[in-house]
């Protein structure tokens, strides 16, 4: 059983942190609806909903990965790298008490859940402007008699580690070779993004199959290639805001 939290698109998407893309206008109505897509597709694929209300004045909130990580055990909340953000993870944290014990991360750490890539045991932790070692080692403290091992991955050119790679299969990842050395995600086996489409390293793997950005055609190719099962969404206005599909949701399983 799986259970995704999201929040509504804010009237402020507009006024998003960006990091690496150019500044572009956004409209919310568009984005409401690529949004309401995304909530009826992980529904679709069995996902019990929890959508928590629009936070008008907090434009990246629709961004729920960001603020939480969500482990079998326990849950980690954040403290975002981007001050802005800050603000968004209180009302998750409440959210969240209902399935785990949280774990809350503390100054002068900073993490976002963008950065966090659980594959089996492995938490791999993106070294990126949002994610610091105070907060990594604060992770491995948290998980520790757990039986995660904890390891800090070198990121470049991208916002979060779940840039350049995702889970897309059991032991295999979906990587963006440019942002992030394969070598370093060892005990996965690898899937290259198309040269062609950087950004399409981030798919959500559920249950039912991969959510995946249907503006990367030729990466998702080469996941059908494989056998795997994948359905399209469209959030090419989020992907102005500089999210994709892992970051609008936080997936808690039974
Ligand atoms: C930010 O810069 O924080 C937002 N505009 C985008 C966050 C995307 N989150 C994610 O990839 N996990």
């Amino acid at each position: 059983m799986e259970t995704a939290i999201l929040r509504e698109v804010s009237a402020s998407l507009g006024r998003c942190e960006l990091t690496h893309i150019e500044r572009e206008p956004i409209d919310v109505g568009v984005a409401r609806a690529q949004h309401r897509e995304y909530e009826r597709l992980l529904a679709s694929l069995g996902c019990s909903i929890v959508l928590l209300p629009e936070q008008p004045e907090l434009p990246d909130a629709v961004f729920v990965e960001d603020t939480a990580v969500v482990l079998a055990e326990l849950a980690i909340i954040t403290r975002p790298g981007a001050l802005s953000r800050r603000p968004e993870a209180p009302s998750v944290a409440a959210a969240l008490a209902r399935y785990r014990r949280l774990v809350h991360i503390e100054a002068p750490g900073t993490i976002d859940g963008g950065d966090v890539l659980v594959a089996g045991a492995n938490v791999f932790i993106g070294e990126t402007g949002r994610s610091n070692g105070h907060a990594i080692e604060q992770v491995a403290r948290a998980l520790h008699g757990l039986g995660y091992v904890v390891r800090g991955v070198p990121v470049n050119g991208c916002l979060h580690l779940k840039s350049a790679a995702t889970l897309c299969g059991p032991n295999t990842l979906l990587v963006n070779p440019a942002w992030v050395d394969p070598a370093s995600l060892r005990g996965n086996s690898i899937i290259d993004v198309d040269p062609l489409e950087p950004h399409a390293a981030n798919a959500l793997l559920l249950d039912g199959g991969i959510v995946y950005p249907s503006s990367f055609p030729r990466t998702r190719e080469r996941l059908r290639a494989r056998g795997m099962t994948v359905h399209d969404i469209d959030l090419s206005e989020l992907a102005k805001a500089e999210g994709a599909v892992t970051c609008c949701s936080l997936i808690v399983r039974d």
